[in-house]
């Protein structure tokens, strides 16, 4: 076994703290690259490490955190990526206090882009950029890899997959969440664990954003999916401001009062984050030794996610939903979208059968003459955009199931592998690799086994050769095969008894197409849901079906009842006792919507590919300009700001929803012969000096650029004097400040006072994790945002003015 891992299982490593706040005192530069100290001043960056190893770190991560080709360009050295990156693992190294024993981290960081479809890097792309990244680390001698400060899962996973693919090192994962209890991407704790369990990271868990005490329920939330090994790296509590000082409230018995239960969730790696001195690590060690820290993984389970919901699948859970419906078999019209590359027949489905009680949507996109790899792409795009539903994705074809599984947020059931030789060679890597689990069809080259007992071997021998690469049992759901009862009426017993004895006596998952049950006999939705109810009560754990067919859903959701799968009858009577109008019944038809609606609801779904012809319709029927962005695509964007403030939807489908307003209006501008439409306003950008937290700052500049102003990025870490300078130079109509620590809050202030001593006539605003509106009043910042929708939204009400 591995060293690092196998010292994890006796004892919790204390890992090092926070390097940037260290640079900086150490004389980092305003604007300066942190990585490239590794190459200029590579004693500044060791004697930081030493600091730590010296305190009692264990693990000393390695000073690469923006150490990506699209990080290091922001600095003309993206040609530097693998000098940097080896450099500072042997810097790393130098430090250990006791080689032999502690480890050597290569830190990994967001790129700062977005992956297609918000934004505009192809997943394969960013596999490339962290690819790089990583062969330099193992190039230069690290011991694991260490993903931190993700908001997005996404380029997560794909950050996880170039460390599985480019190294044969421990691979621990971390996402940042806001006291929200979500990244500011809209992904909640669990979510995230169950994506990286099933991509087999090492360890999970979280750093930045919160104090230990908050980050408490973060990790009890990953606890509750995942049996994985956690890590935690809180910020040293938020810093306050003292008589010009920056002051860390935290004191050594806070920091440590968390041991023991964290110890007892299985944290088996703790560290620090922005705010993080030798001091504190100093005083973490000590208490971690004085003691027990052992400490045994639950059983993993079988789970499901999407980037923001997780399902969980098994013998001793309640029936999962598998909505059937995006399936061109026997549908017309669907089939003909796919040929067409349009996605609203999907978007219509995955929202409806979602509302009608769905828990997951099979996807399947495999009609005569599409492209099937690029419709399952965009299908899943599609689906991802309106729901947060998880997504069992439906082919015998490994080029679209690959498109598919790149294309997908989180963690995806594939449907499926059966029993012959060739689909076990190329589904079950697959499957491996993207982390998905597998629905396991007891068929193989020899047809349909006609006994329990002949679909159980086979059952077995998928199960077998699926754990040979890897795939846990729990990952692995079995199909026993409902045949049409009407031409082989032994078949339903032999199915039902397959799925008891595989649920029974192996706590095996188990699912089926209930529907193939009636074909050929009269009065089906009975035959249906009567077979339905049998199979839940011989085990069933998902069910392929038709959530929008009432009688099915009767069924499942009495029998849920009756087994003991519905706690107090919760849902049952939710659906039933409830006389107000159900869910579908919300559902607006296509046809009965007005072009202005329909406008709106292709900026709310994120239509980019269909808003320009809607656009083009809406310019036949007679709308002109204005009636078409202010009456229809506006009012779609007002919803999207509404939804966003509910929690409802999150920011990747704003993103998704201006990059759609960008493409109507880019269509629209056309329409003004010549005339070009004026820029909304000038706004000039920045991360205050000091402080090299830009996710934010950035996700602001884009949400603004797609709503018609001209933004003036200046990067992060930059001096009052540079912003004052660009700021006369530029002419800008506003300038935004952020800034993520206290630390750095005093250098808005300074900002702010050199503007106004300078006469630069701007509208300021500031935002920021721990700015709030006293603050921004108290600086006298002309307006304050708690996000970056609401940036936007006051940017504009502002400038109206
Ligand atoms: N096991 C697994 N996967 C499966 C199946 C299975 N995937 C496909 C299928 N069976 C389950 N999905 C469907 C999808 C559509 C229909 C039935 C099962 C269907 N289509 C109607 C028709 O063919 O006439 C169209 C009616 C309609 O409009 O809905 O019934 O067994 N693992």
């Amino acid at each position: 076994m591995n060293r690092f891992l196998e010292t994890l299982q006796y004892r919790v490593l204390i890992l090092d703290g926070a390097m940037g706040t260290m640079l900086q005192a150490r004389g980092l530069e305003p604007g300066g690259c942190p990585e490239l100290m590794n190459l200029e001043k590579p004693e500044v960056v060791a004697s930081v490490h030493r600091d730590y190893a010296q305190a009692g770190a264990q693990i000393i991560v390695t000073n690469t955190f923006g150490g990506t080709r699209s990080k290091l360009e922001h600095y003309g050295l993206e040609d530097k990526v693998y000098e940097i990156n080896v450099q500072a693992a042997k810097l790393a190294r130098s430090a250990l206090n006791d080689p032999a024993n502690d480890f050597v981290a290569g830190s990994i960081g967001p790129t700062g882009r977005f992956v297609e479809p918000v934004g505009d890097a192809s997943f394969d792309e960013m596999v490339d950029i962290y690819a790089e990244q990583v062969k330099a680390l193992v190039a230069g001698g690290v011991d694991l890899l260490t993903c931190e400060t993700f908001l997005d899962i996404r380029e997560l996973k794909a950050a996880v997959m170039a460390c599985r693919e480019y190294s044969d090192l421990p691979v621990m994962a971390m996402m940042t969440f806001d006291d929200g209890g979500r990244t500011v991407l809209g992904t909640p704790p669990a979510a995230a664990a169950v994506m990286l369990e099933g991509l087999n990271v090492d360890i999970v868990g979280t750093n930045c954003g919160l104090g230990i005490d908050g980050m408490y329920e973060i990790l009890a939330e990953m606890r509750a999916v995942c049996s994985c090994p956690l890590i935690a790296q809180a910020n040293a509590g938020l810093p306050i401001l003292k008589d010009g000082e920056t002051i860390f409230p935290a004191t050594p018995l806070e920091i440590t009062s968390h041991h023991d239960h964290l110890i007892k969730l299985g944290v088996r790696v703790l560290g620090g984050c922005c705010g993080t001195t030798p001091e504190h690590i100093r005083v973490m060690r000590q208490a971690m030794d004085e003691r027990e820290q052992s400490w045994t993984a639950p059983r993993r389970r079988g789970m499901l996610s999407s980037r923001t919901q997780v399902v969980e699948i098994g013998p001793q859970q309640p029936c999962a939903i598998i909505g059937e419906r995006i399936n061109p078999t026997g549908k017309k019209a669907y089939s003909a979208e796919l040929r067409e590359g349009k996605t609203a027949y999907i978007r219509r489905e995955a929202q409806q059968q979602t509302d009608a009680g769905a828990a997951l949507l099979d996807v399947n996109c495999g009609a005569p003459g599409a492209d099937e790899p690029l419709a399952l792409e965009r299908a899943v795009h599609a689906i991802s955009g309106v729901v947060g539903t998880p997504l069992v994705l439906d082919s015998s074809d490994p080029v679209a199931l690959e498109r598919g599984l790149k294309a997908a947020d989180g963690k995806v059931l594939i449907n499926s592998v059966n029993g012959e030789e060739k689909s076990l060679t190329t589904i079950l890597p697959l499957a491996k690799k993207y982390g998905a689990a597998v629905i396991a069809l007891t068929l193989d080259g020899q047809g349909i086994p006609k006994t329990a007992a002949g679909r159980l071997a086979i059952a077995e021998r998928i199960i077998s050769r699926a754990e040979a690469v890897g795939i846990p049992r729990c990952d692995i759901v079995v199909d026993c095969l409902a045949l049409t009862v009407s031409a082989e009426q032994d078949q339903a017993i032999e199915t039902l008894q397959a799925i008891r004895t595989l649920t029974q006596e192996q706590e095996m998952a188990t699912v089926l197409g209930v529907s193939n049950i009636s074909f050929g006999l009269p009065r089906r939705p009975l035959m249906s849901a009567t077979f339905f109810a049998m199979a839940l009560q011989a085990g069933l754990s998902a069910a392929i079906i038709n959530p929008k067919d009432q009688p099915m859903m009767d069924a499942f959701r009495a029998a849920m009842v009756l087994l003991g799968k519905d706690l107090r009858a919760e849902r049952y009577i939710n659906a039933y006792a409830d006389v107000q109008e159900t869910a579908t019944a919300t559902v607006v038809d296509k046809q009965a919507q007005t072009m202005r609606e329909r406008l709106a609801q292709a900026i709310i779904d994120g239509d980019k590919d269909g808003v320009v012809v809607l656009v083009e319709q809406a310019l036949g029927e007679g709308l002109d300009v204005l009636q078409i962005s202010n009456e229809g695509l506006l009012a779609g964007l007002e919803v999207v700001g509404q939804r966003f403030g509910e929690n409802r939807i999150f920011l990747p489908q704003v993103l998704l929803s201006a990059e759609t307003m960008k493409t109507a209006f880019g269509r629209l501008k056309q329409e003004m012969a010549g005339a070009t439409m004026a820029s909304e306003g000038k706004i000039m950008m920045a991360t205050v000096e000091g402080d090299i937290h830009d996710i934010g700052k950035n996700i602001v500049c884009t949400l603004l650029e797609n709503h018609g102003y001209e933004v003036i990025d200046l990067g992060k870490n930059v001096s009052s004097a540079r912003i004052v300078e660009q700021a006369l130079e530029t002419k800008v109509d506003a300038v935004g400040l952020s800034a993520l620590m206290t630390t750095t809050l005093q250098q808005m202030q300074v900002t702010i006072d050199a503007l106004k001593a300078a006469g630069v006539k701007v509208f300021t605003m500031v935002g920021g994790a721990v700015v709030t509106q006293a603050y921004a009043d108290e600086i006298g910042a002309d307006l304050y945002a708690e996000d970056a929708l609401e940036a936007v939204a006051k940017i504009k009400k502002l400038l109206k003015k």
